[in-house]
C-alpha cells in the first residue's frame, strides 16, 4: 500500500494518478472535502483526514509500505509571506506522520521539501548562481515556510538514522502545470500570469499587473518532470536532500512574454513594487540529481506553459471546475528504475 498525503492538492493529485496508472494500490489523503480535490481517482482509497492530528496520521499509515508526504499549508509568495505561522504548523503533519511511519514499520518515506530552504544571501542577485544542496547552510531560509521545510528535512534525516527506515527528500523548485491553483491567493507566478493574461484577453483590458519590477528570476518545473523525478528519487539510494527543479532560468518579464505569445496578445505591464516578491533570483543546480539518476527535469517552459495556459483557459471559460478526465496520462513516462 502506498499512501499519498496531500492527494487533493496539485502535485499530490498528479502523483496518485501516476501511481494508479502503474497499477499501485494507493490510499489518497487530504484535509480538504472531496469536492475541493483537484483530482480524485475513484480506484484509490480516498480519505479526508486532518493530518496535523496524531490519531489521523496513525489511521492514515496503518498498513502502509511507502508514504509520500506532500501535505502542507502553502502557496505562492503571496500566501507564504502573509501566512508564516500557518506555514510553520505544517511541522505537525510531518512530525506525526514520521511517528506513525515508525510505529507501523513503513519502509520508505518521501518528504516534499522546497527551494525556500535556501539561504537568502545566496539569492540576492537576479543573475543568480544556481543553488546546490549545500547552499542551505549557514541557514537563513524563507521566513516561516522555509524554516519549517528545513527543520522537517532534518527530522526526516534523524528518523532515518535512529529508526532505520529510508527517508527521501526532494527540494521542489516552483512546480506548475494543469490541475493546479490559479486563483484565490495561493497561486504561483506561472498560473497567475496565465490567469491575468486570460482575464485581460476575455475582458478586452489592455494591461496586467506584475508583482515587483519583472526582473526577478526563477526556474519553473513542469508537473510531469516533478512526478517523474519524485518517483525516481523515492526509488533511489539518495538518502539526503536533492534539488528537483528546472535549470531554465527566466525573468518574470520573460515568463509574461511566453504567456502573451501563447495568448497572441500584447499588454501594458503595470509593475506593483509593493507586492510580495520573495528572493531576487533562484535557480536549481542539477549536478547532484544528474550524478545519481543520470536525469534532470527537461520539459521546456514554453511547452509546459502551453499546456498550462490551455487548461486554465478551459477552466476560466467553463462555469465550474472540471476534474481530470479518467484515464488522463501525463506526457512524461516515469523514469524506469
Ligand atoms: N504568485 C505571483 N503572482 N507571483 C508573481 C506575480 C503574481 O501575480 N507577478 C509577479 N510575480 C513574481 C513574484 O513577485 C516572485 O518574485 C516570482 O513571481 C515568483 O513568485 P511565486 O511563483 O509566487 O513564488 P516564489 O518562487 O517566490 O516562491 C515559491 O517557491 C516555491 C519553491 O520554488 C514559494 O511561494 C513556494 O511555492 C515554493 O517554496
Amino acid at each position: 500500500m502506498i499512501v499519498v498525503c496531500g492527494a487533493g492538492g496539485f502535485i499530490g493529485g498528479h502523483l496518485v494518478r501516476q501511481l494508479r496508472l502503474s497499477g499501485k494500490l494507493v490510499r489518497a489523503i487530504d484535509v480538504k472535502p472531496f469536492d475541493e480535490w483537484f483530482q480524485q481517482d475513484p480506484q484509490a482509497e480516498n480519505l479526508q483526514l486532518n493530518l496535523s492530528e496524531k490519531e489521523s496520521c496513525e489511521r492514515a499509515l496503518k498498513g502502509a509500505d511507502e508514504v509520500y508526504n506532500l501535505a502542507a499549508d502553502m502557496g505562492g509568495i503571496g500566501f507564504i509571506e502573509n501566512n508564516r505561522a500557518l506555514c510553520m504548523l505544517s511541522v505537525l503533519i510531518n512530525t506525526h506522520l514520521l511517528l506513525a511511519a515508525h510505529k507501523y514499520g513503513v519502509q520508505r518515506y518521501f518528504y516534499a521539501s522546497s527551494a525556500c530552504v535556501y539561504a537568502a544571501d545566496k539569492q540576492q542577485s537576479t543573475n543568480v548562481i544556481p543553488l546546490k544542496e549545500s547552499d542551505a547552510y549557514p541557514a537563513m531560509p524563507e521566513d516561516g515556510y522555509g524554516w519549517e521545510k528545513l527543520f522537517s528535512e532534518r527530522m526526516c534525516r534523524h528518523f532515518q538514522e535512529d529508526f532505520g527506515f529510508a527517508t527521501r527528500i526532494a527540494r521542489y523548485h516552483n512546480v506548475y502545470g494543469p490541475w493546479g491553483t490559479y486563483d484565490g491567493g495561493r497561486e504561483k507566478a506561472p498560473a497567475a500570469m496565465c490567469r491575468k493574461v486570460i482575464q485581460a484577453k476575455l475582458s478586452g483590458a489592455n494591461r496586467i499587473e506584475i508583482w515587483g519590477n519583472g526582473n526577478q528570476t526563477r526556474s519553473f518545473m513542469y508537473i510531469d518532470d516533478c512526478i517523474a523525478g519524485t518517483l525516481s528519487i523515492m526509488a533511489s539510494t539518495i538518502d539526503k536532500p536533492v534539488n528537483l527543479g528546472s535549470s531554465e532560468l527566466v525573468t518574470i518579464n520573460q515568463l509574461v512574454d511566453i504567456v502573451e505569445e501563447i495568448a497572441q496578445v500584447k499588454l501594458q505591464r503595470d509593475y506593483n513594487l509593493s507586492a510580495p516578491q520573495g528572493v531576487n533570483g533562484r535557480n536549481s543546480d542539477n549536478t547532484l540529481i544528474r550524478s545519481y539518476l543520470n536525469w534532470e527535469p527537461s520539459i521546456s517552459l514554453n511547452e509546459g506553459m502551453r499546456k498550462t495556459y490551455k487548461w486554465i483557459y478551459e477552466q476560466m471559460t467553463k462555469d465550474k471546475f472540471t476534474p481530470a478526465p479518467i484515464g488522463y496520462v501525463p506526457s512524461t513516462s516515469v523514469i524506469a528504475k
